[in-house]
């Protein structure tokens, strides 16, 4: 396992990377790699049993200047101040790197939800919409799920925002059940932008991802469907993992019926016909493309000179540190950055978004047409980016793209010297 790397520093030291090539000014670097402001809560609410629990809970709104904050709420244990600020300034450069007019914002409260009945984590979700409630709307900051949320964290979460409002706004949260107001697509989105990702990097890499061999750290939303879309593009899954471990079988595994297994065993570990390996194996494996789909510092410097894979296509946020990104790029090993190849859950969140303002619903084939262009054209920019300027990998390609564009509003905004 990886060291812990803070999430903070390392958003920190990429943005310092990519600012000394496009020249941002001394005057506005600070400003680049802070949230511009951050929530801090306690939330008390009663338990089952009649007794009263407080946990803590963080919204960052890290940079409003290319439109609303927009980011998800994450339930996890290791759910820290700092964790959330990085979160959030990932989210406004993900933003401007696939120019979706957003800012960057991230929440999350310091549980681990297997611990709570669905009415505890009911009445916990709904005392944070309330604590939200004067930083969040439609055109302010629009939360969205993550790790542990989903359709039904943000039905109650605009259910509270609804009721203290008084008013109806569906477009105040993304990530909404379909009758709510959801989007087509939006579950798969994540996970079909990973996809798209390594399909447009085996082709800029000129090779064929059909019969690549594929390695997936992560089993849960991104990484399940990011696996099952790169089987249907032809490539071999031969290795998934989850927090309980990992599994390998050389001749390739069915996606879909992992993900089977693992809905009926509670973990992706014992699916029948692979060898059980640890994660560390999964993640320095001999394959094509390695795809860590799970949480922050995954890989660190160590792991990384180990990495055998010579693509790495980031469906969570900040799987690899600086350190690992550092002797990535000495190995030519290419990494295509979570700011663009996880950017189809909230390139999906803003159709979603789009189509609750027109109270008008777009057919999944509409939204997944729409995404592949917006993707493709990213990664397009990505590439000349990376081609016409002296940096040292795509992420930092990525940061001057995302840089640009906020500081160009920032400044068209009139607040430039
Ligand atoms: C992420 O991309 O990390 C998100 O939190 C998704 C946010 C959204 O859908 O608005």
């Amino acid at each position: 396992m990886s060291s812990e790397a803070n999430p903070f520093e390392s958003l920190r030291e990429q943005v310092d990377d990519a600012a000394a090539v496009v020249d941002a000014g001394s005057g506005v670097i600070e400003r680049l790699k802070n949230p511009e402001r951050v929530l801090e809560t306690n939330l008390t609410f009663e338990r089952d049993d009649g007794s009263l629990e407080t946990v803590r809970a963080y919204r960052s709104q890290f940079n409003g200047d290319r439109g609303p904050y927009k980011g998800g709420i994450r339930y996890h244990p290791g759910v820290t101040r700092d964790e959330v600020k990085a979160l959030s300034g990932w989210m406004a450069y993900k933003c401007a790197v696939v120019d979706i007019p957003y800012g960057g914002g991230k929440g999350g409260i310091a549980i681990d939800p297997a611990d709570y009945s669905a009415d505890e984590l009911e009445r916990i979700t709904r005392a944070f919409a309330t604590e939200l409630r004067p930083l969040i709307g439609e055109d302010r900051d629009i939360p969205a799920p993550d790790v542990n949320t989903g359709q039904r964290e943000m039905n109650w979460i605009k259910d509270t925002y609804e009721t203290l409002e008084n008013t109806t706004a569906p477009g105040v949260i993304t990530g909404k059940a379909i009758d709510s107001g959801g989007s087509e697509g939006r579950v798969e989105a994540t996970g079909r932008s990973v996809a798209l990702s390594a399909r447009e990097a085996f082709d800029w890499l000129g090779r064929d991802l059909a019969g690549a061999t594929v390695a997936v750290q992560g089993y849960g939303n991104a990484g399940s469907v990011a696996a099952a879309l790169l089987d249907d593009l032809g490539a071999t899954v031969v290795a998934v993992s989850d927090s309980s471990g990992a599994v390998h079988a050389p001749d390739g595994l069915d996606p879909s019926d992992v993900k089977s297994h693992k809905s009926e065993t509670g973990s992706v570990t014992g699916y029948l016909g692979a060898d059980d390996i640890t994660n560390d194996e999964l993640l320095t494996l001999d394959v094509d493309c390695l795809v860590p789909a799970a949480l922050e510092n995954a890989v660190d410097g160590d792991l990384a000179a180990d990495v055998a894979a010579d693509l790495i296509v980031e469906a969570a946020n900040g799987p690899l540190t600086p350190d690992a990104d550092d002797v990535l790029a000495e190995r030519d090993v290419h990494v295509v950055p979570d700011i663009l190849a996880n950017a189809g859950g909230v390139t999906v969140s803003y159709f979603e978004w789009v189509q609750n303002r027109q109270r008008f619903s777009w057919t999944e084939e509409r939204v997944n047409e729409e995404l592949e262009r917006v993707i493709t054209a990213a990664f397009d920019t990505l590439v000349d980016t990376y081609e016409s300027n002296e940096v040292h990998n795509l992420r930092t390609a990525a940061y001057v793209v995302g840089i640009g564009r906020i500081v160009d509003a920032y400044d068209q905004a009139g607040n430039w010297p």
